[in-house]
């Protein structure tokens, strides 16, 4: 197994006081990154392949058709992805690269280990010629401890996970990024797109219930990581989407008046029917994009979408080589 580097200096750790602060606010939420434990990047995969789930699978579509059209005309030596999740769908633009260069360097960072290994199971069979380097850390935080290139590189940002982020956050994550552009760097961002409400809805409430068992998963993971005593059985999972933020939000339900010890002692009380608020995935237009990229000094070259307009990547240069 390749070796996973540590790139996370600690400075931005989360400590429970800050993680569990957002737990005593009148709206009450969990970073969404706790999300992703072993056990959550396994359900994430899985929610990946259900039927209602529709974002993967466009994406990866989109990809199969335009991959060899990026790698020719970016003429990219080197990848940098963040929040590579399992890489499934980066395989077809390394393998399309591999073919037009004698070597490649895919570097993957994300937050969790579990997708770390998977990302390189998926990847190492590919070729010989392909150089995998795997750093666990927070992509919020963490960019400025990666190495830096003078190859060619094709950031990468797929998968719509820019959804999570508010407006402020969204755009000192991606001036994070090309701050890091070179001249002849890419950036290939991927995002879900407004659309038919019930077809959004429905990718939050597969029938399945895997996405019940992820949003309840965060229970687990914050229970472990500060010692606490929440009980999934009274969370409801709840996911709607948010007409006016453009913005599916998943939320856990109280499903009786409850009291959770904090590790300060404190109690955290829970009326019947209160919410928590675990994810924020928004849903882009045009406009609301175009505004993120121009503030972040991101300038579009081209986007590919598929026929229904349900996905769009953008293929992204820093405006400060225009
Ligand atoms: C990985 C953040 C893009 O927002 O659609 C899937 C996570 N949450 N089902 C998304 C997710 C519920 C996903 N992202």
């Amino acid at each position: 197994m390749q070796k996973i580097e540590n790139i996370s200096l600690g400075k931005n750790k989360s400590n429970s006081k800050t993680a569990l602060s957002y737990l005593k606010r009148k709206k009450k939420s969990l970073p969404t990154k706790y999300l992703y434990d072993e056990k959550g990047s396994n359900l994430f995969e899985k929610i990946c392949n259900t039927e209602e789930y529709y974002l993967t699978r466009t994406e990866q579509k989109i990809l199969n058709k335009y991959s060899a059209e990026i790698i020719s005309y970016t003429k990219v030596k080197e990848f940098l992805e963040l929040g590579s999740g399992s890489s499934k769908k980066t395989k077809i633009l390394l393998m399309n690269a591999l073919e037009q260069n004698a070597f490649m360097n895919y570097s993957s960072l994300d937050i969790s280990e579990k997708a770390l290994k998977m990302s390189f199971n998926e990847l190492e069979s590919i070729s010989k010629k392909l150089k995998i380097n795997l750093y666990k850390g927070d992509f919020l935080h963490d960019l400025n401890n990666l190495p830096s290139s003078k190859n060619n590189r094709l950031f990468l940002f797929l998968g719509s996970t820019l959804g999570n982020f508010d407006d402020d956050t969204a755009i000192k994550l991606l001036k994070e990024v090309e701050k890091k552009m070179n001249k002849n760097d890419f950036f290939l961002l991927g995002v879900d797109k407004i659309k038919d409400e019930k077809v959004i809805t429905s990718a939050y409430n597969d029938k399945q219930g895997y996405t019940k068992q992820f949003n309840l998963n965060i229970l687990n993971v914050i229970n472990k990581k500060y010692n606490l005593n929440f009980n999934q059985e009274n969370f409801n999972h709840h996911a709607l989407y948010n007409q006016t933020k453009s913005q599916v939000e998943m939320y856990l339900e109280s499903i009786r008046k409850q009291n959770v010890m904090l590790p300060d002692d404190n109690i955290l009380s829970l009326a019947e029917g209160e919410k928590i608020l675990t994810e924020i995935s928004r849903k882009f237009s045009d406009e609301t994009l175009s505004m993120l990229l121009k503030k972040s000094s991101l300038r579009k070259i081209k986007s590919y979408s598929d026929n229904k307009k349900y996905f769009t990547l953008y293929l992204l240069k820093s405006t400060k080589y225009f």
